[in-house]
């Protein structure tokens, strides 16, 4: 299992997250109706069981596949805020909890990496891959890139489609259809690659990227972005490239005050 790096505690408050468990916020709308079923069945004859056991798979599918991601609880509530919610990308046994962003670009972006101050450094906090990849495997997402560089400028890419590939496959990364918010397209040399970690190589480059640019991300031969790179405070070229770097707005050697990636599901 690989992921962006990790911080586990998102700080959230209590009234901030939901689970379907909880009793509190949004309810799956078909809680109801599969009560109601189950009592109607009881009075249904003995042998009637194949039946039963059909409609109960069909419930319980209906029951996962409608808390998939953060889409879905705002579906239900079109008046939470921005927060740390609980999402279940492979199910009901996938909980897993991501920051929704309700105030950039129309809002409903489910943030999977985003920089986070923690003892006057920024600490990316990512989603594990393999729950992205669940996400974007059987549904349309589009991509959102935040920026912020230290004199207060902001900018941002945004991509029509986005999807990541198994770990069998790589965690292979397909990105495209391009929108400029200022910020350039510093993932098109990214797109078809797969992701590259410190103890696993899979770049185009006969070295390992991740090692040399002390991150881990798609790598190909090697950047010209670098999210999970060494935090400096902006420009910086003690070490090549090793930044938080987007090249094609800030160029090498100048490592960004904020970056976030977020996706949302195409309705
Ligand atoms: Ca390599």
């Amino acid at each position: 299992m690989t992921s962006f790096k990790q911080v586990q505690q998102l700080n959230a408050s209590p009234d901030e997250t939901w689970s379907p468990d909880e009793g509190r916020g949004p309810r799956c709308p078909i809680n109801g109706s599969m009560n109601e079923d189950r009592s109607s069945r009881s009075s249904q004859p003995h042998g009637d069981r194949l039946t039963r056991l059909s409609s109960f798979i069909s419930d319980v599918l209906l029951l996962i596949l409608s808390h998939l991601d953060w889409s879905d609880i705002r579906h239900q509530d079109k008046s939470l805020p921005s927060g740390v919610y609980t999402i279940y990308p492979a199910g009901e046994r996938s909980a897993v909890q991501v920051y929704c962003d309700m105030e950039s670009e129309g809002a409903q972006w489910t943030v999977i990496c985003t920089c986070v101050y923690i003892a006057r450094a920024c600490v990316c906090v990512g989603s594990d891959l393999d729950n992205i990849h669940y996400l974007t495997r059987n549904q349309k997402y589009e991509l959102l890139v935040d920026m912020e560089d230290f004199e207060g400028k902001k900018v941002f890419a945004r991509y029509y489609s986005f999807a990541v590939d198994s770990e069998h496959e790589g965690y292979l990364l397909n990105v495209f259809g391009f929108i400029n918010g200022g910020a350039g397209d510093s993932l098109r040399s990214h797109d078809g690659q797969k992701f590259s970690t410190f103890d696993k190589d899979q770049d185009s480059w006969s070295g390992n990227c991740a090692r040399l640019y002390l991150g881990a991300f798609w790598y190909n031969a090697c950047h010209h972005a670098n999210p999970n790179g060494v935090y400096h405070w902006g420009a910086d070229k003690t070490l090549f490239a090793v930044g938080v770097e987007c090249f094609f707005w800030k160029g090498n050697d100048y490592s960004l005050k904020t970056i976030s990636m977020k996706i949302r599901r195409v309705q």
